[in-house]
């Protein structure tokens, strides 16, 4: 960065979406009154016998949850989509004329812009572990590789249906990004179209392949370990750094060191390079404020629709939205909704902040 951009408002360009987003470093400075206090942690249980998550417990659909020692993955029984309706087959109705699978849409207008279209799919829950207590960055580093293989087995299953054609894995970590309970899980949506957020990048990685002969993500991070400012942290297969283009305070984008179009295709070695990168980061994330550090992240991939997709390269995004302490958050409102993000930390700043902490975690 120049000093003439480090200090003054200015414009930086998302290559992965297409979209820019205002960075204004010299607000940084300004007074702060807000509380900037620590939260107290409340202690928890190894097992808690009203979470749903827990072995052995109930959920809502009166399933019981098996002993599980590992990994344990299962239906969500709220499911966002439905599996498909088979030819010659109707809609089925679950119990209250609840559907069971997914039909389609009843309302189909003439005009173009009411568009409609039908989607099917499947929701999964992945507890990381029969533990409550424990979070990613406390789980032991070969849990980690196994919740790593179960995201990798999944792929396999789900990508191998004629109707799915792209699998999200996911982690809403921490109640102030929604997520329904501590005990440590990520869940996955897989269906047949894009969705946006994919379909944005599989757009830019694509152009930039016909233009470059590389891909997009690929040319990235050589600039990125060149310039190095950026980068957090790595291994002998990843590497975590802040986006030049970062939104969140302490956005984080976790790349390969070698072009990999999807999860499924990591060997053994990567496998647990991708393990072990993601224990340091949230490690770190949470030694930032000394709380677990809240945030979604999710992996970005190649569809599983039988193309080559050269220009995808596998990645990571981890979205956390705390801003100077464990309560003050940065909002996406106001001029951001209406206009375009804005941020006033550098993302330079922001990766100076996550190299200096600590990979031992606080307690
Ligand atoms: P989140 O914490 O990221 O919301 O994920 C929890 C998911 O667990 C959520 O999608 C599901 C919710 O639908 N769930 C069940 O499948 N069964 C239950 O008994 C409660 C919650
Ligand atoms: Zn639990």
């Amino acid at each position: 960065m120049s000093e003439y951009s480090a200090r003054s408002p200015h414009r930086r360009y998302n290559p992965l979406t297409g979209e820019w987003l205002l960075v204004s470093p010299h607000r940084a400075t300004r007074p702060w009154l807000g509380a900037v206090e620590k939260v107290p942690q409340a202690n928890r249980p190894q097992y808690d016998p009203q979470c749903y998550l827990c072995p052995g417990n109930h959920r809502a659909s009166d399933t019981v949850n098996p002993p599980y020692t590992g990994i344990f993955v299962f239906d969500n029984d709220f499911p966002a989509l439905l599996p498909p309706v088979r030819t010659g087959q109707h809609a089925s109705k679950g119990a209250g004329g609840l559907p069971l699978t997914s039909a389609p849409p009843l309302h189909a207008s003439p005009s173009p812009l009411f568009r409609v279209a039908p989607e099917a799919g499947v929701c999964r829950v992945i507890c990381f572990s029969p533990r409550h207590d424990l979070s990613l960055a406390q789980l032991p580093l070969e849990q980690i590789q196994a919740v790593v293989d179960t995201w990798i087995a999944q792929c396999q299953e789900l990508g191998a249906r004629d109707d799915i054609h792209y699998v999200q894995l996911f982690e809403n970590r921490g109640e102030m990004m929604g997520a329904s309970n501590p005990h440590p899980h990520g869940q996955l949506w897989a269906n047949e179209h894009l969705p946006t957020e994919p379909a944005k990048e599989q757009h830019h990685q694509l152009a930039y392949l016909q233009e470059h002969d590389v891909p997009l993500l690929v040319n990235y991070l050589e600039a990125e370990q060149h310039e190095g400012e950026r980068v957090v942290l790595q291994n002998d297969h990843f590497v975590c750094l802040v986006p030049f283009w970062a939104l969140w305070p302490f956005e984080v984008l976790v790349l390969p060191k070698v072009h990999i179009r999807r999860i499924v295709d990591l060997n053994s070695a990567q496998r647990n390079g991708l393990a072990d990168v993601l224990k340091r980061l949230v490690t770190r994330y949470d030694n930032m404020f000394e709380v677990p550090f809240p945030y979604s992240m999710g992996v970005h991939q190649a569809p599983y629709d039988g193309e080559q997709h050269e220009e995808w390269q596998l990645h990571l995004h981890f979205y956390p939205p705390l801003l100077r302490s464990a309560t003050v958050r940065k909002f996406m409102v106001g001029y951001e909704m209406l206009a375009q993000p804005q941020r006033d930390l550098t993302a330079e700043q922001a990766a100076e902040r996550l190299r200096a902490l600590s990979e031992v975690r606080y307690a």
